[in-house]
């Protein structure tokens, strides 16, 4: 008789646990699919990664050679925070690669689903110089602010991208498998001496209107105080 009781109550637990496991979503809750997904398309020369709203969202998986390109889902949000780190292959010391020999040149650009691109609106800086042939310091590093990537970050004294021809970035053959129409490829004003970059653009979007609703954010433990 007492075993029964025990059973009774085992399965009485497991059968709430799995309630709890499975069902019951509260009525606001409305989950996104893959339909509300857009591709991001990225290509830099040489590594990049990038954050949306604050976020990691997708690192170049190859730091160096072959050149390559990134294509993601993302559910998109907005209004839109893109911060990118790019950059070229080049030695801390000397500025140069393939064992300090040569100075490469850089280059990126990205699309986001059919409207957000690469363009001359976004905003741009170096913090990697060089080689500077002749001078005293061959290289020059700016520190890179811990906070870069934040939707609150300062960039208001930043100034513009330069935009480049394709023929002078020269992506690779497998670029034109990939959606990057109207997007523009971007650096700072110099694509061989500028080597690290940070590029940071907001999308205001105010029309848009998340169909979804996934309630709120579970807490990361890095994320409490
Ligand atoms: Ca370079
Ligand atoms: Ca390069």
């Amino acid at each position: 008789m007492v075993r029964v009781s025990v059973l009774v109550v085992c399965i009485f637990c497991v059968s709430a646990l799995s309630a709890q496991r499975r069902g019951g979503l509260p009525a606001h809750i409305v989950k996104p699919n893959m339909a509300d997904t857009v591709k991001l398309n990225v290509y830099a020369d040489n590594w990049f990664k990038l954050y949306i709203n604050g976020k990691l969202v997708a690192i170049d998986s190859i730091e160096f050679m072959p050149h390559n390109i990134v294509s993601v889902d993302v559910l998109p949000e907005f209004p839109m925070t893109i911060a990118v780190m790019a950059r070229d292959n080049a030695d801390a010391i000397t500025g140069k690669e393939y064992e300090h020999v040569q100075i490469g040149d850089g280059g990126f650009i990205l699309k986001l689903g059919d409207d957000v691109m690469s363009s001359p609106d976004w905003k741009a800086k170096c913090f990697f110089f060089g080689p500077m042939e002749g001078e005293k310091e061959v290289v020059r590093h700016v520190p890179i602010p811990d906070d870069w990537f934040t939707i609150d970050f300062d960039d208001r004294d930043w100034g513009l991208v330069t935009v480049y021809e394709e023929s002078v970035v020269r992506p690779p053959s497998v670029f034109r498998d990939y959606d990057f129409g109207g997007a523009s490829f971007v650096w700072t004003s110099d694509l061989d001496l500028h080597n690290t970059v940070i590029f940071r653009t907001t999308i205001e979007n105010p029309e848009w209107e998340a169909r979804w609703n996934t309630g709120t954010p579970a807490r990361r433990i890095e994320d409490l105080k």
